[in-house]
């Protein structure tokens, strides 16, 4: 399981860019809201903690994960955002719109990342139920939020 071989919630700070004058985009999905504000308050805590001024840090929702890619595209096509951070909870039901959406999103924000040439980080928790989200988001596999923002900040680091 990648979790248990690595981590992020335990990234290593050390070498990572100043990030005092960058701007972040986070693109926030409403639905499993709980759960998805509580990777917020850990995205927003880590870019804080690593130096990002609170005035530079903008969170924008989306009623749910599908609208991650537009939310993020509305984000990086402005000069004002250096990285965009997506997050989202997708949970498996009794039918197969779990896999439309996860697909969609990863190629979705794929693409953004690549037409604007920005990060535009995947921190898409997607899981069987709602404790094993719960687990990644504050539980026992850490919080996908702070492992989304230290993707963030190391690839604005790129070079
Ligand atoms: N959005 C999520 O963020 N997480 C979900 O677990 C989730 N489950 C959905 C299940 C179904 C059957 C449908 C139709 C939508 C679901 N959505 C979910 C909402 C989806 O991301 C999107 O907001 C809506 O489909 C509107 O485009």
């Amino acid at each position: 399981m990648a979790t248990a071989l690595k981590n992020l919630s335990d990234y290593n700070s050390e070498n990572l860019p100043d990030i005092s004058g960058k701007r972040f985009g986070l693109v926030v999905a409403e639905w499993n809201k709980a759960i998805t504000d509580t990777l917020c308050k850990g995205a927003y805590e880590t870019l804080v903690k690593h130096g990002a001024k609170p005035e530079n840090i903008h969170r924008n929702t989306v009623p749910g994960s599908f609208e991650l890619t537009l939310g993020a595209q509305f984000l990086a096509q402005s000069a004002d955002i250096d990285a965009v951070i997506c997050l989202g909870v997708v949970i498996k039901g009794e039918t197969k719109h779990d896999d439309y959406i996860c697909h969609a999103v990863a190629n979705g924000i794929t693409n953004v990342a690549l037409k604007y040439n920005k990060p535009v980080i995947f921190g898409l928790v997607t899981t069987n139920d709602e404790q094993q989200a719960w687990d990644r988001a504050g539980g026992k596999h850490g919080n996908k939020g702070v492992e989304a923002a230290a993707a963030a900040i190391q690839m604005l680091g790129f070079n």
